[in-house]
């Protein structure tokens, strides 16, 4: 396999149920004992595609801290350790950044540049960086200092209050394709980068997916966007979400590959 082959993930905390939540929180209270059973399968589903997977233990101090994608963005030997849009969710960093310092050169953002890992989509060679709640154009101009030296090109997608991240409303299960919920950006960002799977926006949840080797995560509950990546020939291995999504997140959020 070409790419990463370790994903870093991080337990939930004691205090999950006191997740930072805007976009699911009419979907009620969270069971913090189903959580921890759909992260543990998560975390199965991981090593299932390919990944060695290094867990980091959940700190009953930050609610938040199982979204460890949020606080890196990675690629080669390089990791950036961002700066969160969310200065509640900013002492998560410190851990991330311990253990890639083991395996990479790590660069950390400072003020006043904020960004969060969700609003970074890699295609090939390009990055989108989601401008909107959470990352801003200092955040995004780090970002391109950082990896256009390593032959990135940045490209800012302005995003509206309503998405809370980029990869809220798109992901890249596999090199050359791009999942996208209707309605939300226009398809032709992606124009001679990646064929576009379109699918509806009742299922837009299913946007944030992940994959590797053929095969590709999606949380259950969403047959369209299931059949249509089966369809672009992955193996699709359905992950139930309900409790990661009640505290507003996605299967992209749970993990950082390096
Ligand atoms: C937050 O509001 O920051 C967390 N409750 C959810 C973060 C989800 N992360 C992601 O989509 N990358």
């Amino acid at each position: 396999m070409n790419g990463p082959r370790r994903a870093l993930v991080r337990g939930l905390s004691d205090r999950y149920t006191d997740a930072t939540v805007h976009h699911f929180a009419h979907e009620g209270p969270i069971n913090l004992t189903r959580a921890r059973a759909q992260h543990a399968r998560y975390v199965r589903a991981l090593e299932r595609i390919g990944l060695n997977v290094r867990h980091l233990p959940g700190d009953p101090r930050l609610p938040d801290c199982c979204f460890v994608e949020d606080m890196a963005v990675v690629s080669g030997h390089v990791a950036l350790i961002t700066r969160s849009g969310l200065p509640s969710r900013r002492p998560e960093a410190d851990a991330v950044r311990r253990v890639l310092c083991e395996h990479l050169d790590v660069r950390l953002m400072q003020a006043p540049a904020r960004l969060d890992g969700g609003d970074v989509l890699k295609v090939g060679r390009v990055m989108f960086v989601g401008q909107g709640a959470r990352t801003n154009a200092e955040g995004a101009a780090i970002l391109a200092d950082t990896f256009m030296p390593r032959g990135y090109t940045i490209r800012p997608v302005p995003l509206p209050d309503t998405i809370l991240h980029l990869k809220s409303v798109c992901s890249s299960p596999a090199p050359g394709l791009v999942v996208l919920a209707e309605g939300t950006l226009d398809p032709a960002l992606f124009d001679g980068l990646a064929r576009v799977v379109t699918i509806p926006a009742e299922e837009t949840y299913a946007a944030n997916t992940l994959g590797c080797n053929g095969k590709a995560l999606v949380p259950r509950g969403y047959p369209r966007t299931r059949a249509a990546l089966e369809a672009a020939g992955l193996e699709v291995i359905g992950l139930e979400m309900s409790e990661i999504r009640k505290g507003d997140g996605s299967l992209t959020c749970l993990s950082v590959w390096y």
